[in-house]
């Protein structure tokens, strides 16, 4: 009889996530991140998943305005991916850095949630020792917050915050909504309290580790996937150097933006290829989701950036998403920047000279918008 219980118990603990080959890298799990872990691999032939940061807050010259979207205004059809951003959450600031007041992006979330669409969070988090901004690389602040630093207290005291905002995530039936949560990100650069230039691969994972078991044994958040996401390396030794371990990573990611003039050189699309090369190897390797965490080209001064320099950079790479960057809100960015495409008559010479070139990359078939994600059911 026992034997019997104990059996039934394994058996219907196994029954929904039969046929779930990967593995998360938090053993809790709730079901529903798995699912879509597992689903996120089975969608790597489908295409790419489109994301844009803060799509459904504001875009240029507009924000707040129930339904509107940037990629919707655009293309006609919502994002698959919807990114948002945690920064000054840990000062218990009311809105983030970038003006979107959190409870907003709450709803924001449940809402992208609902068309289908996948949810992925950074953090921008202040420097925890000069208390300036993610920018201020001073005071070794990362030696600082690991277990026996100075303020290791107070980064407790900051991923109590981050966990409280992410037990918030909830659908309609009150589950937890699955997060792609990438924090300390770019660390391959030299601009934030977590770069290369002023923290050693020993404490980076140190952090790494001590955040993903404060949040998930310590605080009990279950419904998120990890994203490792450094900005440039040049072979797969480089790319693992401040990787933490399989255990704590569920996503293989960089960042790589356009600089420069596109039109007279082929860097962008050749340095893409050969990243997204090396990343793919790996993350086969390591059993990981391969994607472009962040990628743009400011403003979009080259009109077929997306199809002559993305696209081929992407060439026939299998990856599971990609993500542009935020535009410029009215309050954060005077409506004066962008990275994806707009139809507004904030442009001062009409219609965005690389809308027909996005509308190329909408119609390609080789990236997922909000339709056939819906079609993909990636949560069940
Ligand atoms: C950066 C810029 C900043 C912004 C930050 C966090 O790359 O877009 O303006 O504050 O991301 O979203």
């Amino acid at each position: 009889m026992k034997r019997l219980l104990f059996t039934g118990i394994l058996f219907l603990q196994i029954i929904p996530i039969m046929g779930q080959v990967y593995q998360t890298a938090d053993k809790k799990a709730s079901i529903t991140t798995i699912k879509l872990f597992n689903n996120l691999f089975k969608a790597l032939p489908e295409g790419i998943l489109f994301g844009h940061q803060d799509d459904l807050a504001y875009g240029l010259g507009w924000e707040y305005i129930p339904g509107k979207s940037v990629i919707q205004d655009a293309v006609g059809e919502y994002p698959a991916m919807y990114g948002w951003e945690l920064g000054d959450l840990e000062l218990d600031a009311l809105i983030n850095l970038d003006s979107v007041p959190f409870k907003k992006m709450t709803s924001f979330i449940q809402e992208g949630y609902e068309k289908g669409g996948i949810i992925t969070i950074s953090w921008h988090a202040n420097n925890p020792v000069t208390g300036k901004n993610a920018w201020d690389i001073g005071g070794n602040a990362v030696a600082s917050i690991i277990p026996g630093g100075e303020k290791h207290a107070l980064y407790k005291s900051w991923l109590d915050k981050v966990a409280v905002f992410m037990l918030g995530l909830k659908n309609n039936k009150g589950e937890y909504i699955p997060v792609i949560f990438r924090p300390f990100h770019e660390f391959t650069g030299n601009w934030f309290w977590w770069c290369q230039n002023v923290c050693t691969p020993e404490e980076y994972k140190a952090l790494w580790k001590f955040t993903f078991d404060y949040l998930t044994n310590t605080k009990q958040v279950h419904h998120l996937l990890y994203a490792y996401n450094p900005e440039k390396f040049e072979n797969e030794a480089g790319y693992l150097q401040y990787y933490p371990g399989d255990e704590y990573v569920d996503i293989m990611s960089f960042d790589f933006y356009q600089y420069g003039d596109p039109s007279n050189n082929s860097d962008f699309e050749n340095t893409l290829d050969k990243r997204l090369g090396i990343l793919t190897e790996v993350a086969k390797k390591h059993k990981k989701l391969p994607a472009l965490a962040e990628t743009g080209f400011l403003n979009i001064p080259y009109a077929e950036w997306f199809t002559k320099k993305l696209m081929k950079g992407i060439g026939n790479h299998q990856i599971s998403y990609i993500h542009l960057w935020r535009d410029g809100g009215l309050v954060n960015g005077n409506g004066k920047y962008r990275f994806a495409p707009s139809q507004d008559h904030f442009i001062p010479v009409g219609r965005d000279p690389s809308f027909m070139d996005f509308y190329k990359l909408y119609i390609s078939n080789k990236f997922i918008f909000e339709k056939k994600a819906r079609d993909l059911k990636l949560y069940q």
